[in-house]
C-alpha cells in the first residue's frame, strides 16, 4: 500500500443526535475540504457517546443516520478512511493505557466535563471524566499531524498534546504531537435562541438548533425566529451576540466578508437579514439532504463502507498500539 507523504488528519464526531449546522460548519465542511489535500482518517466516536446515557434503539439509528449524513456531506470513502470507532478495538485499548498517563488534576480542569456534569448531574460516570484520554487515543493511534475541530475541543486537544509529549519524554519518540486546526468562519456557531451558548445537538429548545436534515421551510422559520437585539443595524459589535452569530453563519455559507454583509444590508431591517441567512443556509444544505435521502435507503452500501473502513483503520493503527504496549513493558 502506498504510504503517502501527505500530512495525516484525524477527526471524529459523536453520533449523539442529528447533526447540526454547528457540526457541519465547525467540523464536517472542513473534513471535506481537507480530504482533497491530506491523508484523512475520520471516525464516528460512538464509544464517547455512551458517556451520556443512550436508548439502545435510538443510538443504533443515530449512528447509521450520522454515517449516512457525513457521507452525504461529501466525505468520500475512496479518499478518506471514515469508520465507526467501536469497530476498531485499538481505540479502547490505547485509551486505557493513556488514562494511566493522564492526571486527575488535568481531567478535573476540562470545561466540557464540568458542563456535562451539571447537565447530567444524575450520571457523572468515570467515562465522562476520562473522555479526553479516549480522544487522545483516537488521535495518537493514527500519528495525526492535524486535527480539525471546533474551538470547544481546543482544551481536549491541548491535553492530547500534553499526553503525547509526556509519553514521548518517558519512552522516546512514539507519537506525533498533533496540531489543532480551527476553521475561521463557523468555528463557533451559537444557538439561534441563546446566542451566548453554542449550537448543540442536545439543545432542548428546538428553535435554537438547525439540523442538517431540516427542510427548507423549517430552516427559514428557525432563522426568522432567531434572537437579535433592538438596534436594528446589521453590523458586528460587542453585545450583539445574535447578529454576530448570524453574520458568522452567513459568512460561512456565502464566503462574504463582514464588510460585504454590512453593505448588503445597510438600511434594511433584521427581517430581511434573517430571511437571507435562512435562505442561504437552506440552499447550502439542500443537496446534502437529497444525497442523504438516497444513501439512507441503501443499507447494504452503508454497511459495506463502514466495514471496509474498519479494516483499513485497524490496519493503520496496529503498529502504533504494538509500539506503545512494548515500550510500556507488556510481554509479547
Ligand atoms: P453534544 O450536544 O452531544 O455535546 P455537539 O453538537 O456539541 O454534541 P460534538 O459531537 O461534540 O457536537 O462535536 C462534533 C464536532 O462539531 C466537533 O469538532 C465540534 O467542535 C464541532 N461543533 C460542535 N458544535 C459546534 C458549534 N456550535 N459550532 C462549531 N463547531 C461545533
Ligand atoms: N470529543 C469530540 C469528538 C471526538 C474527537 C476525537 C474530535 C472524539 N474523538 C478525536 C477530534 C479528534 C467532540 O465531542 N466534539
Amino acid at each position: 500500500m502506498e504510504q503517502s507523504q501527505k500530512k495525516v488528519v484525524f477527526s471524529a464526531i459523536q453520533p449523539s443526535g442529528t447533526i447540526t449546522l454547528g457540526n457541519y460548519l465547525g467540523a464536517i465542511k472542513n473534513w471535506q475540504v481537507m480530504q482533497e489535500e491530506f491523508d484523512c482518517v475520520y471516525a464516528l466516536a460512538d464509544l464517547h457517546t455512551i458517556t451520556v446515557r443512550q436508548e439502545p434503539a435510538q443510538m443504533r439509528k443515530n449512528i447509521i443516520d450520522a454515517y449516512a449524513s457525513i457521507l452525504a456531506c461529501g466525505i468520500d470513502p475512496e479518499k478518506s478512511v471514515f469508520f465507526i470507532q467501536s469497530h476498531v478495538p485499538a481505540h479502547a485499548q490505547l485509551a486505557w493505557v493513556l488514562s494511566c498517563y493522564t492526571q486527575f488534576g488535568e481531567l478535573s480542569r476540562m470545561t466540557q466535563f464540568k458542563d456535562k456534569s451539571v447537565k447530567h448531574a444524575e450520571n457523572i460516570n468515570a467515562g465522562l471524566f476520562t473522555y479526553p484520554s479516549l480522544m487522545a487515543a483516537d488521535i495518537l493511534l493514527y500519528q495525526a499531524d492535524l486535527v480539525p475541530v471546533g474551538q470547544d475541543q481546543q482544551q481536549h486537544l491541548e491535553l492530547t498534546r500534553n499526553i503525547a509529549t509526556r509519553f514521548n519524554g518517558l519512552y522516546s519518540d512514539t507519537f506525533t504531537v498533533p496540531e489543532g486546526y480551527y476553521p475561521k468562519a463557523g468555528a463557533r456557531v451559537m444557538s439561534l435562541q441563546n446566542p451566548e451558548n453554542k449550537m448543540s445537538k442536545s439543545d432542548t429548545n428546538i428553535n435554537g438548533c438547525v439540523h442538517l436534515l431540516d427542510s427548507t421551510d423549517v430552516i427559514i422559520k428557525k432563522f426568522k425566529r432567531a434572537v437579535t437585539d433592538s438596534e436594528a443595524i446589521v453590523r458586528r459589535a460587542e453585545g450583539k451576540d445574535g447578529i454576530n452569530n448570524l453574520m458568522n453563519i452567513y459568512s460561512a455559507v456565502t464566503g462574504l466578508s463582514d464588510e460585504q454583509i454590512e453593505n448588503e444590508f445597510a438600511g434594511k431591517g433584521y427581517g430581511d437579514f434573517k430571511l437571507a441567512v435562512g435562505e442561504a443556509v437552506a440552499e447550502n444544505l439542500r443537496p446534502i439532504r437529497e444525497k442523504y435521502e438516497a444513501l439512507i435507503k441503501d443499507k447494504a452500501y452503508l454497511e459495506e463502507s463502514y466495514k471496509a473502513a474498519a479494516v483499513a483503520a485497524s490496519l493503520r493503527c496496529r503498529k502504533t498500539l504494538q509500539k506503545v504496549m512494548k515500550k510500556v513493558g507488556f510481554v509479547f
